[in-house]
């Protein structure tokens, strides 16, 4: 057993300390494609200089290496220190750039590589449950740094609050209950107006699971419209009806990342929500969508049992089949329909989530695609307007087993299966 365990070479795409930005999501910017993109890390040797960065930009310039992104953030290697994350695009010269910063940096990691280069290889994942703690800093956006154009950008009451939400879940560790936390008065407001405008569409739109399990939500977890659940209380229940918890996030995790916590049955929920000045509108995953959404149908046995096979499918797998994968996820978890006696019905939290976009989903008027898991892994789609064409699953079974089938086409030269006793992976030699 031992033996075949070790046969695996496993890169360590090394969960580091803090936040690193990695390319393979649906969130990422355009021009950035994680199969052909190199990711790095490196530090300098003299603390702090002014003019460094310049410096070590000059030496990709030299070698005609372009940049998707580049990110700096202090370093926990080096006290005072500074590290920099650079995503290089295909071409130029890049071993070159390499050999240079191997010998002019402190510190220097190659953190993904083109995926050719990587062939016979297996990225790095998660083998016990423990293992998800080392996600926890890897998030694509800092928590308490918001973009320019998010509606909490300017006001530094709720850009704390942001911080400290991040922090939560920065420090959470696997086996403690999830913190308890004191919304204020203003984020229940937004809460209930949310609440409200959703609850009215969901005994028309939502799929029957949704709203069977909302009921259970609303008498066994305090959900109301003066009351935003708790995630520890939704947690315990979900784990009552198909073993599924959650897990506090600070933000956005690689896909990679999020998806290697379904195979374990854990969904990584944010605990904050969005700021108050638009409450029908979220630039990112925050506490209504997750529990509004998304909770509800992880306490759906056939959709629990789907969300896991998704997440099995992505250990290990090659960064394309990763985005395959994650595309697949987006139309079914994120922006699903199905036909329920003859009706169509949303079971997305994308949909269940978003009061404009449920009702325009079921409207007629965007295009509908049967799902299939072949031609779906390949839609493009917008991130930020309504969706122009959507799946329709017949029922949760059915995706599922489509999914197993798909799963079986990933160039993955071992098997997977999920022990619940161990709350481990098992990894299976003999394909
Ligand atoms: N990260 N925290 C968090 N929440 C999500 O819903 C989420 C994510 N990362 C990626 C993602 N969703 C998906 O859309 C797919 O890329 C898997
Ligand atoms: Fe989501």
């Amino acid at each position: 057993m031992m033996n075949q365990i070790q046969k695996i070479e496993i890169i360590d795409g090394s969960p580091t300390d803090k936040p690193i930005l990695m390319s393979g999501g649906n969130y990422i910017k355009e021009g950035s494609d994680p199969a052909k993109s190199t990711c790095l890390i490196f530090s300098s040797k003299m603390a702090d200089e002014v003019g460094t960065l310049s410096n070590y930009l000059q030496l990709f310039a030299k070698h005609k290496v372009n940049l998707l992104h580049i990110e700096s953030r202090s370093s926990l290697r080096q006290p005072n220190g500074y590290e920099f994350v650079v995503e290089c695009a295909p071409g130029g010269n890049l071993s070159a750039v390499v050999e240079a910063l191997e010998k002019q940096c402190e510190y220097f990691s190659i953190i993904s590589r083109n995926y050719k280069d990587n062939l016979g290889t297996v990225p790095w994942f998660p083998r016990r449950i423990r293992d998800l703690d080392k996600f926890a800093n890897q998030i694509l956006s800092y928590g308490n740094e918001l973009d320019s154009d998010h509606p909490g950008f300017t006001d530094s009451v709720y850009c704390e609050r942001r911080k400290y939400f991040a922090d939560l879940a920065y420090n959470y560790k696997h086996g403690q209950p999830i913190p308890t936390v004191v919304y204020t008065k203003k984020e229940i407001e937004t809460w209930g107006v949310i609440f409200r405008k959703l609850t009215s569409l969901y005994p028309k739109y939502a799929c029957k699971e949704h709203n069977h399990v909302f009921q259970l939500l609303i008498e066994n977890c305090g959900y109301s419209e003066n009351h935003i659940p708790q995630l520890e209380d939704i947690s315990n229940f979900l784990k009552d009806c198909t073993g599924f918890t959650l897990r506090p996030v600070a933000g956005l995790l690689s896909s990679r990342d999020f998806l290697a916590g379904l195979a374990f049955r854990v969904f990584h929920s944010t605990q904050y929500i969005r700021h108050y000045s638009q409450p029908l509108y979220t630039p990112e995953p925050d506490v209504c969508h997750e529990v509004l959404g998304h909770v509800p149908l992880f306490a759906d046995p056939d959709f629990a049992q789907f969300a896991q096979v998704i997440g099995l499918a992505s250990l290990g797998a090659p960064d394309e089949y990763i985005q395959k994968l994650a595309t697949c996820f987006w139309f079914t978890v994120e922006f699903g329909l199905c036909r329920q006696n003859g009706e169509l019905k949303a079971y997305g939290a994308g949909l269940l989530s978003s009061f404009g976009e449920l009702q325009y989903s079921l409207s007629g008027k965007p295009e509908l695609k049967p799902f299939d898991p072949e031609t779906t892994a390949l839609q493009k789609y917008p991130i930020t307007e309504y969706q122009p064409i959507y799946f329709v699953a017949e029922n949760f079974d059915d995706v599922k087993e489509k999914m197993i089938k798909y799963a079986h086409t990933i160039p993955r030269n071992f098997g997977v299966t999920y022990d619940f006793y161990t709350q481990s992976i098992r990894i299976i030699n003999s394909k």
